[in-house]
């Protein structure tokens, strides 16, 4: 039988924002990997994103060719997905605009980011940071993406990104595919080590919060001995034990065990070899993408090649939705 069934498509974006967490990793990229034989993926570094909150320009530059790289490293393969930059297809702040007509003020104010975002950010809480979640929802919506890989932390703008999608199709006719959400059930929402209540996050100003996908196995393992816990000693999985169950899914996630099988496998024995064993099978777990990207990060002219094939590729994949787009809402042809 011929190939004529059309794959679905696939969507995710990563801000080059500093070196990806456990938490990102986790969450999202280690998902984007294994979807590519199935489905069309395209996969992008946001940096448009990334500049809604301050960036040292040059850091930026660094951080996104850096970002590219950890994106391959993690096993995106630019032969078989659509691996590019953001801001190298134009067809996404265009279409943003767009939908940022159907967008209400209110929608926007809700959102759990932008809230958490401009407290930190008190100093520049700027019209982009705002917005952000439009352009999130034309990055994807100008794929006709159906599933979209995240953690759970995303799940709200994903919502809205519906929800912009189903006004659009309201006002001018069916269009836009309604993305689905793609959520890990290990591992969805990765917590800090210093602070089990929030989450694992690049830009945390303690770097003993995080565990970095290319610390070392000593700095890995240092920063599990030092995360809080409680002041029992049994592993278990339990509500109120914040720092044992942020711990016990992070080795879930990377082990394949189960809760039961954990407790099972610490019984009798106290937090301080638990933290161990979690820190040993992360770094063995992180060890090849530490290896991976040595070598890629060395070969800027293969990045090049690799990252400006991908945004050619989408840059023809979305200039389409865009033309539709611009008749659907009464623009006249411009030839
Ligand atoms: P920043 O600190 O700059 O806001 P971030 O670490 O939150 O960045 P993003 O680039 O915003 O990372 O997110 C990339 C992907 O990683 C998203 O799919 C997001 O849901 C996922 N992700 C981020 N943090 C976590 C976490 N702690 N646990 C699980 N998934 C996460
Ligand atoms: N907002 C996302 C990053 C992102 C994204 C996307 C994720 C930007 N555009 C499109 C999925 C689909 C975040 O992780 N903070």
């Amino acid at each position: 039988m011929s190939e004529t069934i059309a794959k679905k498509t696939i969507f995710s974006g990563i801000q080059p924002t500093g070196t990806f967490t456990l938490g990102n990793y986790i969450g999202a990229i280690r998902n984007w990997g294994p979807l590519q034989d199935e489905y069309n993926c395209i996969y992008s570094i946001v940096d448009m994103h990334a500049i809604t909150v301050r960036q040292e320009p040059a850091k930026l530059r660094q951080n996104t060719l850096e970002a590219y790289a950890l994106l391959l490293a993690c096993g995106i393969d630019p032969k078989r997905s659509t691996a590019f930059i953001q801001s190298h297809n134009p067809n996404h702040a265009e279409l943003s605009w767009i939908l940022s007509c159907s967008t209400q003020f209110g929608e926007l104010s809700r959102m759990t980011q932008f809230k958490v975002k401009s407290e930190k950010h008190s100093d520049d809480v700027n019209a982009g940071l705002f917005t952000y979640p439009v352009l999130m929802a034309a990055d994807i919506l100008a794929y006709n993406a159906d599933l979209v890989p995240i953690g759970a932390d995303q799940k709200q703008h994903l919502e809205l990104a519906r929800n912009i999608a189903g006004r659009f199709n309201q006002k001018y006719g069916e269009f836009f595919t309604l993305p689905e959400p793609y959520i890990p059930k290990t591992g969805a929402r990765v917590m800090s080590l210093q602070d089990p209540t929030k989450k694992m996050s690049k830009s945390d100003e303690n770097p003993n919060a995080c565990i970095f996908i290319l610390d070392d196995k000593d700095t890995i393992i240092r920063k599990f001995k030092r995360a809080v816990t409680d002041s029992e000693a049994e592993v278990c999985y339990r509500e109120g034990k914040d720092g044992i169950n942020n711990l016990m899914s992070i080795y879930s996630a990377v082990t394949g065990k189960s809760f039961d099988e954990i407790t099972a496998e610490f019984a009798g024995k106290g937090y301080g070899d638990f933290k161990i064993a979690v820190g040993e099978a992360v770094a063995d777990h992180l060890e090849p993408v530490r290896t991976g990207f040595a070598k890629l990060i060395e070969d800027k002219a293969y990045l090049k090649e690799c990252y400006t094939a991908g945004a050619e590729a989408a840059f023809k994949m979305t200039r389409k939705t865009l033309s539709k787009v611009y008749r659907k809402v009464g623009f006249v042809d411009a030839r």
